[in-house]
C-alpha cells in the first residue's frame, strides 16, 4: 500500500446482470459480511457495468432490486455497511473519464475478461466492455478503497487499478494520494463451477438455467439441479489429491466443503469411497438448510421494493459524501478550473 495513511477501506460489486447465485453467494457476499466487521465497507450493485452488455431495462431495474435485498438477506447491515447502486453516485462516472486519459491502451489491450465477454465477435462489442477495468479502478479508488475481496478471475483488474493509481499519483507529483489497493483472496468458494460443465465458472449470464443455483432457487429446484449436475461414474476418493481430472467431482465436493465449512480433505474422508448417488442428496440437503434462511428473506425484502429504494437512496447519500471530496481534488489536481 506504500506509504498511503488513509483509513481501510473496501469496495467491491455485484452486476445486475442477472440472478444471485451460488458462486455470487460464497466468492462474494458471504465474504462482505464478515468483511463489514473488520474494515469501513461499500457494497454496489454495479449498474453501469452491467450495461456494458445489453440490459432490458425493466429487467435491469427488478436485479438491481434483487441483488441489493441479496446484500441484505445475506447479511450485510446497511447501518454497517454502505449498500448503493454505482449509478447513483456520479463521482464513479467521472473519475472513470479521468482514469481513461491515465491508463495507457496496451494496458487494457492485455485484459483476458473483455476478450472472453466480446468472444470471437469483438468489432461488435461495446466500448463499455473494453473499457470496463478502467471503470472497476474508478470504483474504487473514488473511495480510496486500500483492499478488495477478489476471485481469481477479477485479479488482473485490480493489478489495472494498481497501475491507474500509481501513474497518477506519479504524474502527478501526487504521492500517495492514492493507496495501491490489496487484494483479499478470498478463501473457500473463490472459484465455484458451472454444475453442467466443470471448465466453465458458475455465471448469471449461463445460458443453460440448469448450470447455476440461484438464490431465489425453492428446495425442489435445488435438489433437482444438484441431481442432474454432471458428475462421473467413478465413486469419490479418499483424498483430496485424487480430485485431479475430475473437475466435476472437484466442483461438488468445493461447494460441500465451503457451505460446511470444512476442507476437501474432511469431506473426502467423510464421504471418500461413496458414489454420487450418496454425495449428491447429502450435498442438496446442506445447500437447501445453508440457503432456505437467505432465500426466504429475500423473497421478503423483494416484496418491498419501497424500503429497498430507500436503503439504497441512504447508501448512495454515505458513498457520496466519501467519493465527491475525492473527485473534486483529483480535478484540482489535474488542472479543472473549480
Ligand atoms: N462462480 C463463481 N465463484 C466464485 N465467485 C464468483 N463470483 C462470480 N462468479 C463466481 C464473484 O461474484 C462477484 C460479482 O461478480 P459480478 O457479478 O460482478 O461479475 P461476474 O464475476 O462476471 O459474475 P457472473 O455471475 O459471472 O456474471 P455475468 O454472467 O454477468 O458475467 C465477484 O466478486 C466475483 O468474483
Amino acid at each position: 500500500m506504500s506509504g498511503y495513511q488513509g483509513p481501510l477501506r473496501i469496495l467491491s460489486g455485484i452486476q445486475p446482470s442477472g440472478g444471485m447465485h451460488l458462486g455470487n453467494y460464497l466468492g462474494a457476499i458471504r465474504k462482505f459480511v464478515e468483511l463489514q466487521h473488520q474494515y469501513e465497507c461499500y457494497y454496489c450493485v454495479v449498474d453501469m457495468h452491467a450495461i456494458t452488455v445489453w440490459q432490458d431495462p425493466a429487467k435491469l431495474r427488478a436485479q438491481t432490486f434483487h441483488i441489493a435485498a441479496s446484500y441484505l438477506a445475506a447479511g450485510v447491515d446497511p447501518n454497517i455497511a454502505a449498500i448503493f447502486h454505482q449509478s447513483a453516485v456520479g463521482a464513479h462516472a467521472e473519475l472513470a473519464w479521468i482514469f481513461n486519459c491515465v491508463a495507457r491502451l496496451g494496458w487494457i489491450d492485455r485484459m483476458t475478461q473483455f476478450k472472453d465477454k466480446a468472444g470471437k465477435d469483438k468489432e461488435r462489442a461495446s466500448v463499455g466492455l473494453y473499457t470496463y477495468p478502467v471503470l472497476q479502478a474508478a470504483d474504487i479508488l473514488v473511495y480510496k478503497a486500500t483492499h478488495v475481496p477478489v476471485g481469481e478471475d477479477q485479479k488482473q483488474h485490480l493489478e489495472l487499478s494498481r497501475d491507474i493509481a500509481g501513474k497518477f499519483n506519479h504524474d502527478f507529483d501526487a504521492e500517495d494520494f492514492f493507496p495501491l489497493p490489496e487484494p483479499l483472496i478470498k478463501g473457500p468458494g473463490a472459484r465455484i463451477m458451472s454444475l453442467r460443465d466443470g471448465a466453465k465458472k458458475m455465471s448469471k449470464s449461463d445460458p443453460s438455467e440448469n448450470a447455476c443455483i440461484f438464490l431465489s432457487d425453492d428446495s425442489d429446484v435445488i435438489a433437482r439441479k444438484i441431481k442432474k449436475a454432471k458428475s462421473d461414474p467413478e465413486p469419490l476418493p479418499s483424498e483430496a489429491a485424487g480430485l485431479e481430472g475430475r473437475p466435476e467431482a472437484a466442483n461438488l465436493v468445493g461447494i460441500y466443503a465451503a457451505l460446511s465449512g470444512s476442507s476437501d480433505a474432511e469431506v473426502l474422508k467423510e464421504y471418500g469411497g461413496q458414489g454420487f448417488g450418496v454425495f449428491k442428496p447429502a450435498l442438496a440437503e446442506l445447500v437447501v438448510e445453508k440457503l432456505s434462511p437467505i432465500s426466504a428473506e429475500l423473497r421478503r425484502l423483494e416484496a418491498d421494493p419501497g424500503f429497498l429504494q430507500k436503503t439504497l437512496g441512504e447508501g448512495a447519500a454515505r458513498a457520496a459524501a466519501v467519493a465527491d471530496p475525492v473527485v473534486k481534488e483529483v480535478k484540482e489536481i489535474v488542472g479543472f478550473l473549480p
